[in-house]
């Protein structure tokens, strides 16, 4: 049985006639010059091919090759790789190639880069081609990333809870750190190195003073000391408030020098612990964390200050767009760009501001954010959720790749068409001078990481899509099931096609056509549209269904809260039509009365309750599917993901029956006919 807790790395002993041939290809080990990476890369291959045969593969010298050498290393760290003429010049820092090719009349396979956390990433690329059923023998792959930062957020807290964590708890052990470095450290280090992530920030962005004191710093540079050798750089949340959270002044206002010079000392602590850290994460005047509004000050004054403090040690400040509510009357999609577009241009050059994929936050579904596209002179990084707050938390499967790629996709013709999201990230539409990627984290102290097996693969698809935002999400999703179960085709296809259906399901069950933020209260977990009574008017589902007895949706057009302005003109009359984009979009920029004629030929009242039917349909799909898989899957992993998939079955007619019982009382409307009768 299994745990989960190998995740991908999943090495298992190869069966006949593939463990010969594999055998055949991986004779010997020639490895460049230890240096800590380098040693990394060779426990990898060591740990994997002695799994994977059953069976040591020695480690040779430098120079004696033989048929079936596996030569890793850098021209610097091991010169034979200089003798072998690989395509070295197009890998930049962290790229890799791994080819499989003749020298001195010996077949061998070359694992080469620049450098040494390239020839790591090399080993795992060759790695992950044997576990998937490549050819041992015959082995081309080159790739380089496409982004420079690739981070996890870690919503972490420092007792240990994990805010939207649905995985257990936190696995940084701030009270036995840093004397004591589990085993688990490493593991994460190898895991994220696998997939190409090379930042984590290790704590919640409502962050806790605390992080900066040398208690905690002490301890997060023994993480980074533990990460280092996997190219996993730490980066730490902050709070804009810590000089007078800590009780060190009297004020945090950027605009006094005292606190300038405050953070300038501290910045400089920070970089004494961990030499190469990566920056500093802020969630400012936003959902009740401190920043500088509260002096007064601008978004960029504030960022602007951390960025100077930053800037002489070659740091990056990351500041969030995520800010809302700065006047009850404004359409809350409106406002991250509002607040952001006239800074633009005014950050000083360390600053990303970093955007979540959507306006509100990580509904099910959301159109793109139009900071993509109308933030022009500020690096923006793209911030994704891999933790399923808004979809099912633990147990609902929701792979999440379709859905990144939607988003990567979109064309936001900022720059005439072809200007889409993932070029925009990559600053082929507008110059930057960094790229990023972040995503919120799913892990914690579960034995499988992040609380059940198909969460496993939200984890995997974004450092895949991170090191190449243009990868597809049923390729990534291929390699993941074969990684994670078995390469055997029959196998792939059922599960690669529930996960790629798994998504637009839980669309359709929860927030079809548009709809968004239709949940239970604080906790996010199951319906709540007819939910109004809350302080705040943008936490209501009302607010946001404006469902009544003559229809339903958020008019954000001309004549509503006109958010499609902020899109291109493109882009808005697309979303001007309600019929655009497969109608996924139809409630969210209109209110249409409940006879609306879809597409279909349906009214828009018979295509919502048809909508989440077809959403309970393609659970019981998914069951099914499951279900005839149990032979090939071991029964632990096996029976978890079928208690899940059922607690999902349950849960998906709970949505439909409660959102569809809340629309008919506002519609006065009886359920259409035909439509299943409530569980
Ligand atoms: O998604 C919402 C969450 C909050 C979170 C916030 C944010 C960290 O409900 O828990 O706080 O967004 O992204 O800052």
């Amino acid at each position: 049985d299994e745990d989960g807790y190998d995740l991908w790395l999943r090495y298992r002993p190869l069966a006949e006639p593939r463990r010969s041939a594999v055998e055949k290809a991986v004779r010997a080990f020639v490895l460049g010059a230890a240096s800590p990476t380098m040693t990394a890369a060779r426990e990898e291959l060591e740990r994997a091919f002695f799994a994977m045969l059953v069976k040591c593969v020695p480690v040779l010298d430098d120079g004696a090759i033989c048929d079936g050498a596996v030569l890793a290393g850098t021209p610097e760290n091991l010169p034979l790789i200089s003798a072998l003429d690989l395509p070295l010049s197009d890998l930049g820092k962290e790229g890799y190639c791994v080819s499989s090719l003749t020298h001195d009349g010996k077949r061998v396979t070359a694992i080469a880069a620049n450098t040494d956390i390239g020839v790591l990433y090399g080993c795992f690329a060759f790695l992950r081609h044997i576990q998937t059923g490549g050819d041992p023998a015959k082995v081309d792959l080159a790739a380089a990333p496409k982004l420079d930062l690739r981070l996890l957020n870690h919503w972490d807290n420092l007792d240990g809870s994990v805010e939207r964590g649905y995985a257990g708890y936190s696995i940084w052990d701030w009270w036995t750190l840093p004397d004591y470095v589990n085993k688990r450290y490493i593991d994460y280090a190898r895991v994220n190195a696998s997939i190409g992530l090379n930042g984590t920030v290790l704590n919640n962005v409502n962050a806790a003073p605390d992080i900066l004191s040398d208690f905690y710093l002490e301890k997060a540079a023994k993480l980074a000391d533990v990460f280092r050798p996997y190219g996993l750089k730490v980066f730490l949340s902050v709070n804009f408030a810590s000089p007078s959270a800590l009780g060190e002044l009297a004020t945090s206002d950027p605009a006094d020098p005292a606190v300038k010079q405050w953070w300038k000392d501290k910045t400089r602590d920070v970089y004494r612990w961990i030499p190469d850290f990566g920056g500093f994460l802020v969630k400012a005047n936003s959902e009740g964390q401190p920043g500088p509004g509260d002096y007064g000050r601008s978004h960029a004054e504030g960022a602007n200050m951390l960025a100077d403090a930053l800037a002489p040690h070659g740091g990056i400040l990351i500041w969030r767009s995520f800010v809302y509510a700065s006047d009850p009357g404004t359409d809350r999609a409106t406002e991250a760009l509002s607040e952001f577009k006239p800074l633009d241009g005014t950050f000083r050059n360390n600053v990303l501001l970093q955007v979540k994929n959507g306006p509100i936050d990580f509904q099910p579904r959301e159109p793109v954010s139009p900071s993509f596209g109308q933030i022009t002179e500020t690096p923006l990084v793209m911030e994704f959720q891999i933790t399923k707050e808004y979809l099912g938390q633990t147990a609902h499967l929701a792979y999440l790749g379709p859905a990144f790629e939607e988003v990567l996709k979109f064309d936001t013709h900022a720059r005439g068409p072809g200007s889409t999201v993932s070029r925009i990230l990559k600053g082929e539409i507008f110059p930057q001078k960094v790229t990023g990627i972040a995503a919120v984290a799913n892990i914690g102290t579960d034995r499988d990481w992040t609380g059940g097996t198909f969460n496993q693969a939200n984890w995997y698809v974004f450092g895949r899509m991170a090191w190449d935002p243009d990868e597809t999400a049923a390729a990534i999703a291929e390699d993941w099931v074969k990684m994670t179960f078995t390469d055997e085709a029959g196998f792939v296809r059922t599960v690669v096609d529930m996960m790629i259906g798994s998504h637009e399901t839980l669309v359709n069950y929860m927030m079809p056509y548009g709809l968004h933020h239709q949940v239970a209260t604080s906790h996010h977990y199951g319906p709540g549209p007819w939910v109004s009574e809350l302080d705040r008017p943008e936490w209501n589902p009302t607010y946001y269904n404006r469902a009544d007895e003559n229809g339903i949706g958020f008019n954000r057009l001309a004549n509503g809260s006109n958010a499609v302005a902020q899109y291109s003109p493109e882009v808005a009359a697309k979303f001007a039509d309600p019929h655009a984009f497969g109608e996924r979009y139809l409630l969210w920029f209109h209110h249409v009365p409940w006879d609306f004629p879809l597409t279909c030929g349906k009214t828009l009242w018979e295509g919502l309750a048809a909508r989440y039917d077809k959403g309970v349909e393609g659970v019981a799909q998914m069951i099914a599917s499951w279900e005839s898989l149990r032979p090939q899957v071991d029964s632990q992993r096996f029976e978890q993901v079928r208690a899940f998939l059922k607690i999902q079955h349950r849960e998906a007619q709970w949505w439909r029956d409660a959102c569809l019982a809340y629309f008919s009382a506002t519609s006065g409307r009886p359920l259409p006919e035909g439509h299943a009768e409530p569980a």
